[in-house]
């Protein structure tokens, strides 16, 4: 008998390690990761850590040969400034390894004849408004609206979230015997911010950023102007809808892409509320005019109108509690410790 498991993918990034603490606290089920990095060796002891490439074909048969994959997040990716940098290789990474690991997904759900939960998370990068004055018209954008990324990264997850539609609806549609398919879950992240880990290769950066330049007195040059929205989330709340979907039944869910948002901020708010709890920051302001069109083109909010009802979503975290009990008291105590 082969064991049941969680995987994770892209496992060693932001959302995995903090997904890998939640998930082991609650403790259901062994968790496999698999990442090219390594994980953090404090992490070693919760699961079975493989370290490796999506797209390596025998990595991945031999990890179905010995286990039996119950639900994937797949979280591995290039985020959007690194992709911008080497388009082709975001692509290998973002949509063939998504379209293997779906083709796997699709294969194991047919094999057991029970669906693998496939769950990815989209971007506000999936997004694109083609200028400031639409941005500033449509403020909290619907999952339909505005499918006009202007980054390979955005047109990845978009590309990807139609390829999941694809397995979990229409794999094989023309075979005599339709196959069982996979339950494929998507949600579109905004801007996320951990206390534990500093992003790297994303355009959102500039808040996280930010907030742990100024907890280590270092000075930050921020690369987009004061005025830009965006929308953030803290972490815990990430994966507390990653979670929430997935553990979703399956008459809840309406739709297979969902915005979830918590607070929308400008860059010259985010720096406010840094300074409110480290008024030492030096915190100043030299667009990059490249990275800054990508942010512009992202909407200001997002509507999570959809998640909030079909599946009662909701965010713990505001933007005052994201600071004053989250952000600000576990950034400090890890860099006191440094
Ligand atoms: C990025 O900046 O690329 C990511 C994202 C918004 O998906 N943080």
């Amino acid at each position: 008998m082969r064991k049941k498991v969680t995987l994770i993918t892209g496992a060693s990034g932001e959302i995995g390690q903090a997904l890998i603490k939640s998930l082991t606290k609650h403790g259901d089920m062994p968790i496999i990761t698999l990442d090219i990095a390594p994980l953090p060796a404090d992490m070693l002891h919760k699961v079975t850590a493989l370290q490796g490439d999506i797209m390596d074909k025998a990595l991945l048969s031999r990890l179905v040969s010995e286990y039996e994959l119950d639900t994937i997040y797949h979280l591995a990716a290039l985020l959007s400034t690194r992709s911008e940098f080497t388009p082709e290789a975001a692509h290998k990474v973002n949509v063939e390894g998504t379209l293997g690991l779906l083709n796997l997904a699709a294969e194991q759900s047919d094999w057991r004849h029970v669906p693998v939960k496939f769950i990815f998370p989209s971007s506000i990068a999936a997004y694109g408004l083609p200028d400031l004055e639409t941005k500033a018209a449509y403020t909290r954008v619907r999952e339909w609206e505005w499918n006009n990324p202007r980054t390979m990264y955005g047109c990845n997850k978009l590309y990807c979230e139609q390829l999941g539609i694809y397995y979990s609806k229409y794999y094989r549609q023309l075979a005599a015997d339709l196959p069982v398919m996979l339950d494929f879950r998507c949600l579109r992240f905004p801007g996320l911010i951990s206390a534990f880990t500093v992003p790297s290769g994303g355009t959102s950066d500039y808040g996280p950023e930010m907030l742990h330049y100024a907890a280590q007195n270092k000075p930050y040059a921020c690369f987009v102007r004061e005025d830009v929205r965006i929308p953030f989330m803290v972490m815990p709340d990430a994966v507390k809808s990653l979670l929430m979907l997935t553990k979703a039944p399956s008459d809840a869910i309406k739709h297979t892409v969902y915005n979830v948002t918590s607070f929308s901020l400008s860059a010259a708010e985010f720096r406010d509320w840094v300074i409110k709890f480290f008024p030492q920051a030096e915190i100043t302001f030299e667009p990059d005019l490249q990275r800054q069109a990508i942010v512009d083109s992202w909407p200001a909010d997002l509507d999570d109108s959809a998640a909030r009802r079909n599946w009662t979503w909701q965010p713990d975290y505001d933007v005052n509690r994201s600071f004053a009990e989250y952000l600000v008291p576990s950034i400090r105590k890890m860099y006191q410790k440094k």
